[in-house]
């Protein structure tokens, strides 16, 4: 594997998912894999958990880490290719994502999308110019469509807490004040499917995904039928991808509460975190031995030093 940026740069899928069963084994067993190697992670957007668990994973491999807020303290990267750059922005990531490429072996980067134009989001602009330029391997860290090392996390936890050989997976939209971005979401689908999950997907209308991300999924608006002998509810909120970046939806009727848990198989709870609380799920289902969130969350750390030592294994 040299990039890391969807489920499609996953060569060998059940080699990784050994990788990460056998780092969450024994987590320091690599310590001095990557001796005199280091990774440069730059966030555009905030974070706790990638930024915290990345580092971690890099730690426990021995491997030196560089975190640059790039907003902060950085140029104001052009990522088009042939603009005349006389406007605001004094460096071109040609030269930008090369320079960083010199320093550092690996690269994580954190775009989100902008969810006003969904041609240019949906381009992947930033990471896939990083690619191109940088010359050493490239780790999404969350792209406009994209959050594969939570997708990863997701499947690992799955794979931990289910009771069945093929348990009924759920993704399920939830209310939000803000428009976020479907990369989520997005990303949950294509690694559900690619590893031949039973996976339903529930929204209201409006909040269809891309259709890429679809096929082979059950849809349903109907979220109570949905939840029917479900065994893992995972929700996220998302923007609308048709009306793009609009909340078209108002009020708590999609929220994951206690009295649709009890449609379930006895269901565990998910979601990537942060989490509105009361929001997007009720405290008594987040609070409840139901909820494997903070597992889930531990889990981070599994999937990124799983990625990461089988990048510096290739
Ligand atoms: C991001 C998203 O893509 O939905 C990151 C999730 C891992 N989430 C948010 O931006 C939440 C922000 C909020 O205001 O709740």
């Amino acid at each position: 594997m040299k990039h890391f940026t969807s489920v499609k740069d996953v060569k060998d899928m059940e080699a990784l998912l050994q990788t990460a069963k056998a780092v969450k084994q024994s987590p320091f067993a690599d310590k001095n894999l990557a001796s005199n190697k280091a990774m440069c992670l730059i966030f555009l957007n905030p974070s706790l958990r990638t930024r915290l668990s990345t580092q971690r994973a890099a730690m426990n491999l021995g491997l030196d880490t560089v975190v640059f807020d790039m907003n902060q303290g950085g140029w104001n990267l052009e990522f088009q290719d042939g603009t005349v750059m006389n406007v605001d922005k004094p460096e071109h990531v040609k030269e930008a994502a090369a320079v960083i490429g010199q320093y550092y072996d690996i690269i994580g980067i954190r775009a989100f999308a902008h969810l006003k134009n969904r041609t240019e989001d949906y381009a992947e602009l930033v990471i896939k110019q990083f690619q191109k330029y940088a010359g050493v391997p490239v780790i999404s860290l969350e792209s406009p469509v994209r959050h594969p090392l939570q997708s990863l996390t997701d499947l690992i936890t799955i794979e931990e807490h289910k009771t069945v050989e093929k348990p009924k997976i759920v993704l399920s939209w939830a209310p939000h004040p803000k428009a976020l971005p479907q990369a989520v979401a997005n990303s949950f689908l294509e690694w559900m499917i690619a590893t031949g999950q039973d996976i339903t997907l529930t929204h209201p209308k409006g909040y269809e995904l891309d259709d890429t991300f679809t096929k082979n999924v059950k849809v349903t608006n109907d979220q109570r039928a949905a939840f029917e002998g479900a065994d893992f509810i995972y929700t996220k909120n998302w923007s609308s991808y048709q009306d793009y970046g609009q909340v078209l939806e108002k009020g708590n009727d999609w929220m994951v509460s206690a009295d649709k848990m009890k449609l379930t198989n006895n269901a565990k709870f998910m979601h990537c975190l942060p989490v509105r609380r009361n929001v997007i799920v009720a405290d008594e289902v987040i609070d409840s031995e139901q909820s494997i969130v903070i597992q889930q969350a531990a889990n981070r750390v599994v999937a990124a030093q799983a990625v990461l030592k089988t990048i510096l294994e290739s």
